[in-house]
C-alpha cells in the first residue's frame, strides 16, 4: 500500500482521491442545494422547511427535478479544467475558460458586475488579463466572493505546496477581482480547504487549533497589504474575523446568537461577509446543532450553512468544499447527491485533477 508523507496522519492514495472528490462534490452540493434560498432571510419556520427539504431529498423514492448549479460551480469547473489541461499554470488559458463558460451559459446567476470583466477580456483578446478586473468599481476592483467560491481545485492540487497554492489562489482571483478583500478572501478559503484536506477524516476537527493555524497563515498574507500598520493582527480584516469565529464557536448556539453571528461575520455577497461564516459553519457542524437533525456531518455542514440565509449557494458551496476535503466522498449521502445537476461530471473532473497532479510530482 502506498503511503504519502507530509500529512498529519498517514494518507493512502485512495484517501487522497476520495478527498479530491469530496471537496469538489461538496462545493457542487452546497451550490445546488443552497441556490433556491439565495438572497433570503431565514426565519425559525424556514429552518423547518429546510430540514424537510433535506429529509425529502434523502428518501430514495423521491424523484424531484434536479437542483441546478450556478456560477459558483460553472467557475469552479473552469479552475479544475485549467489545472488538468496545462502542465504549467497558464492564467491566460484560465481567463479564456471563464469567458467561454460564461458565453456558453450566461444564465447561471453570475454577479451583476463580473460580466463586464468577461466582455472586456474577450474584446481585448486577453492582452492584459488583470486589467479589466482592476478597472471595476472605479478602479477599486471587486470585493465579491467570486474568487473564493471557485477556489477548491487549487487547494487540492497544491495541498503539498503552500507557497504556490497562495500564489495561484491570488493570481487566479485577480482575473476577476481586483480588491484586496476579494483576493484575500479567496486565499483564506483556499487555506481552510487545504487545512481540512490535511486532517484525518476519522477525527473530529479541533476548532481552536484549526483557527489558530488559519490565523497565522492569513496574518502573513494580510500584513503585506498593511505594511504601515503596527504588527497587530486586531487591525487586519480577516485576522479579526477569525478571532470572532473563535469567540462564537465557544458560545451556546441560540437563535439570538445566530443573529449576532450574521451581524458580525456577515452572510452577504462580498468575500469579507461570506468566507468567515462558511468556515464557522464547517467548524460548528463538527458537533450536533439544535434543529439541524442529522448525524451526517457533511449534510449538517451544508444544511447549517443554508440556514444562515443571504448568499446561501455560495456560503454552502464554500462550507461544502471544506467539509468534503476533510471527510472525503464516503461521507456524502448518494441519494442527496443525485439531486445535484451533473454530479457525475464533477466526479470525473475530480478524478482527472487527481491523476494530473500525480503526473506532476
Ligand atoms: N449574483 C449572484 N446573486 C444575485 C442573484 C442571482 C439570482 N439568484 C439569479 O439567478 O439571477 N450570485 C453570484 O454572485 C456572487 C459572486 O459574485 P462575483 O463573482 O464576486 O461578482 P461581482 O459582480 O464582482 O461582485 C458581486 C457584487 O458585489 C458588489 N461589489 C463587489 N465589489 C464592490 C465594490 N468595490 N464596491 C461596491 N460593490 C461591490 C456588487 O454589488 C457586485 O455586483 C455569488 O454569490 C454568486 O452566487
Ligand atoms: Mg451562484
Ligand atoms: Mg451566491
Amino acid at each position: 500500500m502506498l503511503f504519502f508523507r507530509n500529512y498529519s496522519f498517514k494518507m493512502v492514495s485512495n484517501q487522497i482521491q476520495s478527498k479530491f472528490r469530496g471537496s469538489l462534490l461538496g462545493s457542487l452540493m452546497g451550490d445546488c442545494l443552497g441556490a433556491p434560498f439565495e438572497g433570503e432571510l431565514v426565519s425559525s419556520g424556514d429552518k423547518i422547511i429546510i430540514q424537510r427539504y433535506f429529509d425529502k431529498m434523502e428518501k430514495p423514492e423521491y424523484e424531484g427535478p434536479f437542483k441546478k448549479y450556478t456560477d459558483d460551480t460553472a467557475m469552479m469547473k473552469s479552475v479544475a479544467k485549467f489545472l488538468v489541461t496545462t502542465p504549467e499554470p497558464d492564467l491566460n488559458y484560465l481567463a479564456k475558460l471563464f469567458v467561454n463558460e460564461y458565453y456558453n451559459e450566461p444564465k447561471r446567476g453570475y454577479g451583476q458586475s463580473v460580466a463586464t470583466v468577461f466582455e472586456k477580456l474577450k474584446h481585448s483578446k486577453y492582452t492584459d488579463i488583470f486589467r479589466p478586473a482592476s478597472e471595476q468599481f472605479d478602479g477599486r476592483g471587486s470585493y465579491g466572493n467570486g474568487g473564493a467560491m471557485r477556489i477548491a481545485p487549487i487547494s487540492l492540487y497544491f495541498h503539498n505546496d503552500l507557497e504556490n497554492m497562495i500564489k495561484l489562489a491570488r493570481d487566479s482571483t485577480r482575473i476577476t477581482h481586483g480588491h484586496m478583500l476579494g483576493i484575500n478572501g479567496a486565499i483564506l478559503q483556499a487555506l481552510a480547504i487545504r487545512q481540512a484536506f490535511l486532517l484525518d477524516p476519522t477525527e473530529t476537527v479541533k476548532a481552536d487549533e484549526f483557527c489558530n493555524t488559519l490565523l497565522k497563515q492569513i496574518h502573513e498574507v494580510e500584513k503585506s497589504y498593511f505594511e504601515d500598520l503596527e504588527d497587530n493582527s486586531e487591525d487586519l480584516p480577516y485576522c479579526a474575523k477569525i478571532k470572532q469565529i473563535k469567540y462564537f464557536l465557544n458560545q451556546e448556539f441560540t437563535d439570538d446568537l445566530q443573529e449576532e453571528i450574521i451581524e458580525n461575520l456577515g452572510h452577504g455577497i462580498s468575500a469579507y461577509d461570506s468566507v468567515p461564516i462558511a468556515i464557522f459553519c464547517f467548524l460548528k457542524a463538527q458537533n450536533p446543532i439544535p434543529r439541524i437533525e442529522t448525524n451526517n456531518v457533511f449534510r449538517r455542514t451544508i444544511q447549517f450553512a443554508i440556514t444562515m440565509g443571504g448568499d446561501t449557494d455560495t456560503i454552502a458551496c464554500m462550507a461544502g468544499a471544506i467539509v468534503g476535503a476533510h471527510l472525503g466522498e464516503e461521507a456524502i449521502n448518494k441519494t442527496l447527491l443525485k439531486h445535484c445537476e451533473k454530479y457525475d461530471d464533477i466526479i470525473a473532473l475530480a478524478h482527472k485533477l487527481y491523476e494530473n497532479r500525480q503526473l506532476q510530482i
